[in-house]
């Protein structure tokens, strides 16, 4: 499918899993820990710095908010889990806004798994894999922040990875910046390859 990415526009914000506008094109799902990168990726797709809320402090995205991309294509960015410095109650609010999100039913063509190159694993992203493969839920396993790595770094980091993760061997894998903006338009190829 052909998409032009930088067509980007702000569709809906929901704070309930009610309020999520209906899925009239196919959907895109960000995942990933809070503060790992998700709007600002959204914004190097959309080559535009001021789509979606980026932000120094953690915890930002705290509904779901929906994207549309030259009416062809959606994303939604989805609230990061496991930021520790909110409160209690706020992380569950956060983490069963983002749960139900995959567990009302709703259809969605694809996650986006977002993990920081330069971290190890969290529990919550082991679980999120595992949760994808049991359920054969189709996703892009995409690093971030990769800028701060040299290319012979990246390389043994991502086999490194490989190793510690348990990725489904068919998972395609995506080194990206979005601050460089590397490894931006090999994922706008892969998205609409996929929705051929
Ligand atoms: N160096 C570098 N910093 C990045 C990159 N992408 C995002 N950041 C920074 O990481 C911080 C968090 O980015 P966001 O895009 O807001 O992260 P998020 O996953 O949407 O966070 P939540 O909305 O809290 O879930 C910001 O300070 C960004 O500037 C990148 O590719 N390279
Ligand atoms: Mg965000």
């Amino acid at each position: 499918m052909d998409i032009n990415f930088r067509k980007a526009k702000f569709k809906a914000l929901a704070a309930t899993i009610e309020q999520c506008p209906d899925t009239d094109v196919p959907e895109i799902v960000m995942s990933g820990r809070s503060n790992v990168g998700k709007s600002s990726l959204i914004n190097a797709l959309a080559d535009n710095s001021k789509l979606a809320r980026v932000s120094q402090t953690p915890g930002k995205t705290r509904a779901v908010v929906f994207f549309d991309f030259d009416d062809k294509l959606r994303i939604a960015d989805l609230p990061g889990y496991g930021y520790a410095k909110i409160s209690k109650e706020k992380k569950a609010a956060f983490s069963s806004l983002a749960d139900s999100y995959f567990t009302s039913g709703r259809k969605f063509d694809l996650v986006l798994h977002l993990m920081d190159i330069r971290r190890e694993p969290t529990e919550e992203d082991v679980a999120m894999l595992e949760y994808m493969n049991a359920n054969n839920i189709r996703y892009f396993v995409v690093f971030t922040k990769c800028d701060k790595f040299s290319n012979a770094q990246l390389r043994r980091r991502i086999e490194e990875l490989k190793d510690i993760y348990n990725f489904d061997e068919n998972a395609d894998i995506f080194a990206v910046s979005s601050s460089k903006k590397q490894g931006i338009n090999e994922l706008r190829e892969a998205i609409a390859k996929l929705l051929l």
